[in-house]
């Protein structure tokens, strides 16, 4: 590596004064136009970590569900997944390095420990955008990075996150990477799940999907045009045409879950002759939602498709009788899980259930330490992982004669890991599991929402000076620090009916989290108020918002 180059390059990307950014759980996120230095420091970074193991690493410039104005980066590892711990502290050492000397001094520290030889082959990086009009800017940023240090770009221009994550495992797993790939790849998963659904099968409802005005619109026409002969037919609103308005406003996954809402574009009318579904501004999330038979709009978070999900492994997994009882389930939440749904998972479908921290890195990690692992966060990100030893084991069942539930079974489970993107969780993936899995039980949306009935939960929002005065331990939902924050906690939490509460500091942004559930509504409100009138006190707070 040549280091006065990459100080001259770095001398054209000067960081913001006063800037101080942290590679969080969704990486670098920030106001658009102070992100050239960080987004230009992570290309160094991605080029870095694929010159260190010899595997192509991935870059997406997006920021989710956030606002238009806003952009950020994340960085997608080798195996597909969220980059290892140890370089999240890398990145954000890169990104605040205060000048370019010190920058270049960062990056040769970082060779040194991460043992990076200097005849180390090049490296390459995949980069890809979402739509956000300071994309293609900051695209050009980080290919400035990339090769400031010498590593290849291949820009795979606009594309949703999880189909970057897909791409990179694709290309160091020697498989076939390209987009039309990846559509081909879900696409035959779809099929196979819908032929296995049997011939008797209703023809599939048409589906209303709210694509937040971003990257996953495209997207999921490209998906139903390549499908449209199985009959799917996706409705796309939120565009993101002209005149449509703007990416994430009023619209998209975010939006939907918080407001328990229907997305602008979308009646209540509409939805009491089908479903419809609500992407983020990435394309990595989807909620669902109905009209139910009172007239009311009801959502289907990413819990409810966790144990739609579970349940139909957990069905092909019995049809293979002892054998496929030793293969281990699980399913993965954070504190966020409603109660009914871990209480439906654990007692009804009797299955381990896991809890992690917040942020699907942490859930991705307990994930694939079992042979099927199911993982959602109740915002609707998530996936379901099958290991390789199961996998084997399927292939090799798949080519044996057998009774022909037990070959469906086998099937099934082999179509699940096509149709489902094993890298990270992805909407366009959750849409067609969720089809898939209907058709294959003959369900109806209310069928599906009425496996169990969400306890009522209120969200709130604390405005405080130091987020970081509140620590947390048991995934998240003990609170450690302030002092007595937890025993008043524990004594409000005390009298309700199914109660339960608890506090976090946010991982993106500045506010402390406050969530409660209760039997009924009422007491859902007043413990969050209470529950929020505790940490204003403890914690110094500023203000509350829902
Ligand atoms: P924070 O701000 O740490 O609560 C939010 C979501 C996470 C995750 C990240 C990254 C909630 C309560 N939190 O994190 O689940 O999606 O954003 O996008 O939904
Ligand atoms: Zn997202």
């Amino acid at each position: 590596m040549v280091m006065a180059s990459l100080e001259q390059a770095a001398n054209l990307y000067p960081i913001p004064p006063g800037l101080a950014i942290d590679y969080g759980t969704a990486g670098f996120r920030a106001e658009a136009s102070t992100l050239p230095s960080t987004v230009f420091r992570t290309g160094v970074l991605a080029a870095l970590r694929s010159r260190q193991t010899g595997a192509v690493t991935g870059l997406v410039i997006t920021a989710s569900h956030n606002p238009e104005g806003d952009n950020g980066i994340k960085v997608a590892d080798p195996n597909g997944g969220m980059l290892l711990r140890d370089w999240e502290a890398a990145a954000t050492a890169l990104a605040n390095a205060p000048t370019s000397e010190a920058l270049a001094e960062a990056v040769q520290q970082l060779a040194v420990r991460e043992g990076i030889p200097a005849q180390a082959p090049s490296g390459t990086v995949l980069l890809a955008r979402d739509t956000r009009p300071s994309g293609p800017a900051l695209a050009h940023a980080a290919t400035q990075g990339i090769a400031a240090v010498g590593a290849t770009v291949e820009d795979r221009g606009v594309l949703t996150t999880p189909q970057l994550h897909w791409m990179v495992r694709a290309t160091n797993r020697a498989e076939a990477a390209t987009e039309q790939d990846y559509f081909r790849t879900l696409a035959a998963g779809f099929r196979e799940l819908l032929l296995l659904a049997g011939a008797g099968r209703p023809p599939l409802a048409p589906l209303l999907v709210d694509g937040a005005n971003g990257v996953g619109a495209a997207k999921v026409e490209r998906l139903g045009a390549l499908l449209a002969d199985t009959g799917l037919a996706f409705r796309v609103r939120n565009s993101g045409q002209p005149g449509e308005g703007r990416l994430n406003a009023g619209c998209g996954a975010d939006f939907v879950q918080k407001e328990q809402a229907p997305p602008a574009g979308v009646t209540l009318d509409e939805l009491r002759a089908g479903r419809g579904a609500s992407l983020d501004g990435d394309a990595d999330r989807v909620v669902f939602y109905h009209c139910d038979e009172e007239g009311g709009f009801k959502l289907l978070d990413g819990d409810k498709i966790a144990v739609l999900a579970a349940g139909f492994v957990n069905e092909q997994l019995q049809a293979l009788g002892d054998e496929g009882r030793r293969w281990r389930v699980g399913v993965v939440q954070t504190a966020y899980a409603n109660g009914a749904a871990t209480d439906y998972l654990r007692n009804g479908l009797q299955l381990e259930v896991a809890r992690t921290a917040t942020g699907v890195k942490y859930l991705h990690e307990v994930a694939v330490q079992f042979d099927v692992g199911i993982y959602f966060e109740a915002n609707g990100h998530g996936t379901v992982l099958l290991s390789a030893a199961l996998l084997e084991w399927l292939h090799q069942q798949s080519k044996l004669e057998g009774a022909p539930e037990r070959h469906t079974a086998v099937r099934r489970l082999l179509a699940l890991a096509g149709t489902v993107n094993q890298a990270v969780g992805d909407a366009l993936s959750g849409l067609l599991l969720v089809e898939a899995v209907l058709a294959s039980r003959r369900w109806s949306t209310a069928d599906w929402d009425a496996l169990y009935t969400d306890l009522p939960s209120r969200q709130l929002k604390v405005t405080v000076h130091d987020r970081s005065v509140i620590t947390t331990s048991h995934a998240e939902t003990r609170a450690v620090t302030p002092a007595g924050l937890q025993d008043a906690i524990d004594a409000c939490v005390a009298g309700v009916s199914q109660g339960r509460a608890f506090v976090r500091p946010s991982g993106t942004e500045n506010v402390v989290r406050v969530y409660a559930e209760a039997a009924m509504r009422e007491q859902a409100a007043s413990l969050a108020n209470e529950v929020a009138r505790i940490v204003h006190r403890l914690a110094g707070g500023l203000g509350t918002s829902p």
